[in-house]
């Protein structure tokens, strides 16, 4: 099929030379990976199901997770986000050690294999605050995977306690922590960045926290929020950088782009970009990070439908069932307002678009195949 799609006229000479790149599994440079926006939808389909299915065959992962917000207390105020307060602004919530434990204690026996933890950057909790949190999750459900924190609130509870990166990674390791979730990359490009978040660690920390993390045996994963105010060059900049660390490190489990959604915050007039965009996204980023095995859809922020046709653009996981627990983009607009998918609909999700569902854990062993 893509012989033929080379032999039609209608491509450019770049455009012919990149997609020959693409099949010798050549790596694109930063200008091949910013023409790839400009190509036609159907063929950056074509292409980017072509080196999904080199790396996943039609094999379309998720988990059995849970989400925790401790908190949407933060010392920040990034422009694009509805959801954190001030203490004792209205809205503002902080569960208690006890509460998060009760929560814990519901997912007994439920097959859950991961808890996701991410909430903003209280200014009085710390390290160890957060490590006991963990340990005491585990004391209760032994076997559950802990994937915690953004690289944001990791480097403000680490230098709290005057730790290194080392020592604090190292400690919440002891601690439990399993993996980190990508939050907090945002957009790398500083420009960009000081207009979005101006406040909260720079891209070189964010980079700096994963790189350790991988070094002292964390995985994590990567994520990018797109559709605000950055263009296709800062977006390649962005993978260009993560492709380059985990060439490093191969620590990063999965790339996962993060549409913006613009309901209650600061950006709110740019609006967000149309369907078109998102599935161009998913194709470039599955075709750019040559090195990363997994490209994910997080269906809360995307919604059921087009997490499905992305299956057709690169994509091959779809997170999890989450349950109806987090609320970082409920607040901003998402159209499901308590996510939660049970096992069967991601598994008729993933079939109906002709897909084989696989149910993982966090590091992509195979719970289950469907
Ligand atoms: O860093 C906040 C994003 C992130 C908005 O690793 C927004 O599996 C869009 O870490 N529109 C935190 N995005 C969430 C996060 C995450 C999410 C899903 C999967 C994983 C994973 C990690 O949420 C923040 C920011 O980029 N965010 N507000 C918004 N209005
Ligand atoms: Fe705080 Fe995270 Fe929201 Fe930024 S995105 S204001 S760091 S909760």
């Amino acid at each position: 099929m893509i012989q033929d799609i080379l032999s039609t006229n209608q491509l450019t000479d770049l455009q012919k030379k990149i997609i020959h790149k693409v099949i010798q599994e050549e790596r694109l440079n930063q200008s091949e990976g910013i023409e790839l926006f400009d190509f036609d939808l159907g063929l950056l389909g074509v292409l980017a199901s072509y080196v999904n299915r080199r790396k996943n065959q039609d094999k379309v992962f998720f988990n059995k997770n849970f989400h925790i917000e401790p908190t949407n207390i933060c010392i920040y105020d990034c422009k694009f986000c509805s959801y954190h307060r001030k203490i004792n602004q209205s809205g503002s919530w902080e569960y208690s050690i006890d509460e998060i434990l009760e929560k814990a204690s519901s997912y007994k026996n439920t097959g859950a294999t991961e808890v996701h933890i991410v909430g903003g950057v209280h200014p009085n909790r710390d390290l160890h605050y957060y490590g006991k949190m963990i340990s005491s999750i585990k004391k209760i459900l032994p076997e559950i995977h802990v994937k915690a924190f953004t690289a944001v609130e990791l480097d403000f509870m680490i230098k709290k306690v005057h730790l290194t990166l080392k020592e604090g990674l190292t400690k919440l390791k002891d601690y439990g922590l399993d993996s980190i979730p990508g939050g907090g990359a945002e957009i790398f490009n500083p420009e960009i960045r000081k207009e979005v978040c101006h406040e909260k660690s720079t891209a070189d920390q964010w980079l700096t926290i994963h790189e350790t993390a991988h070094i002292v045996g964390i995985p994590s994963n990567a994520t990018m929020l797109y559709g605000h105010l950055e263009n296709s060059g800062h977006r390649i900049d962005h993978l260009d950088q993560l492709r380059n660390l985990q060439d490093k490190t191969k620590g990063f489990n999965t790339f996962i782009p993060l549409k913006y959604k613009k309901a209650n915050n600061s950006l709110s007039y740019i609006g967000e970009v149309n369907t078109i965009e998102d599935l161009k996204m998913f194709a470039v980023s599955r075709i750019y990070l040559d090195n990363f095995d997994h490209i994910k859809a997080y269906w809360p922020m995307l919604g059921k439908d087009v997490t499905q046709i992305s299956l057709s653009f690169g994509v091959d996981d779809i997170d999890g069932t989450i349950d109806d627990s987090t609320k970082i983009y409920s607040m901003a607009g998402a159209k499901d307002q308590k996510p939660t998918m049970k096992t069967s609909e991601l598994v008729d999700l993933i079939k109906t678009a002709g897909k084989n569902p696989v149910e993982r854990d966090t590091v992509y062993n195979v719970v289950k195949e469907y």
